[in-house]
């Protein structure tokens, strides 16, 4: 049984039983200072308006036994799986696999590459390491959901226009229904947030929903 939640275009039909949340790349590397986000010359504070939403939103997709996958983005610490055109995208001292105060930047193993402690992934719950913007690209983050009945994902992250994007993008293109939290996620850019959550749901939904945590956390029972 579905149960509608107040969204943009239109009231979206969860379907608790075949949903989960997926929280993509709330690591300190983005979201404190001295990580990758700030070393690109990013305000980090933007990014922090997220915490207390998805933390809402865990909570209750916790409470109602849902599925909840973690995603890092983050690379071998040999860079092996970086491709070149991706390593230039820093400056220079603020590249990926460069010292920084929280250690090598976005290298897994490195405490910059862990999630912000006031969203730890618990036991059982799902963390899927990418190399890549999207979450589906080179994971095995497809198989998993498949493997559970998934066919609707709420997402929730950093950064609304990059990683968040391109996965619901993948998302999309295989057949999974996407509500975005419009307070979940977050930009560096307030702009680029407003525009990709706009672009999301125009059209009729083109990528799907747009939705406020507190619509989401109610339809899960508070
Ligand atoms: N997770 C994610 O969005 N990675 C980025 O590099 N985002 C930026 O906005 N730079």
């Amino acid at each position: 049984m579905s149960k509608e939640i107040a969204a943009r275009p239109h009231g979206f039909p969860l379907d608790e039983g075949h949903a989960a949340l997926v929280i993509i790349d709330m690591q300190r590397d983005f979201l404190e200072p001295g990580g990758f986000g700030a070393a690109l010359g990013n305000d980090v504070s933007h990014l922090r308006a997220a915490i207390a939403p998805i933390a809402a939103v865990l909570g209750a997709a916790r409470a109602r036994h849902m599925l909840v996958v973690h995603t890092r983005e983050g690379h071998r610490p040999d860079l092996s799986d970086l491709h070149r055109t991706k390593y230039e995208r820093g400056g220079a001292g603020a590249r990926i696999g460069d010292r920084g105060p929280m250690g090598r930047i976005l290298v897994r193993g490195e405490a910059g590459h862990g999630i912000i402690p006031e969203l730890a992934p618990v036991m059982g719950e799902p963390v899927i390491d990418k190399p890549g913007k999207g979450a589906f690209y080179a994971t095995d983050l497809e198989t998993i959901l498949h493997k559970r009945g998934i066919t609707q994902l709420i997402l929730a992250g950093v950064t609304t226009e990059v990683c968040v994007h391109t996965t619901m993008r993948e998302a999309n293109d295989r057949g999974f229904e996407c509500l975005l939290l419009e307070d979940g996620t977050a930009s560096y850019f307030p702009a680029f947030h407003k525009a990709a959550l706009d672009m999301a749901c125009a059209q009729g939904g083109i990528f799907g929903w747009v939705a406020p945590s507190a619509a989401v956390v109610e339809a899960l029972g508070g």
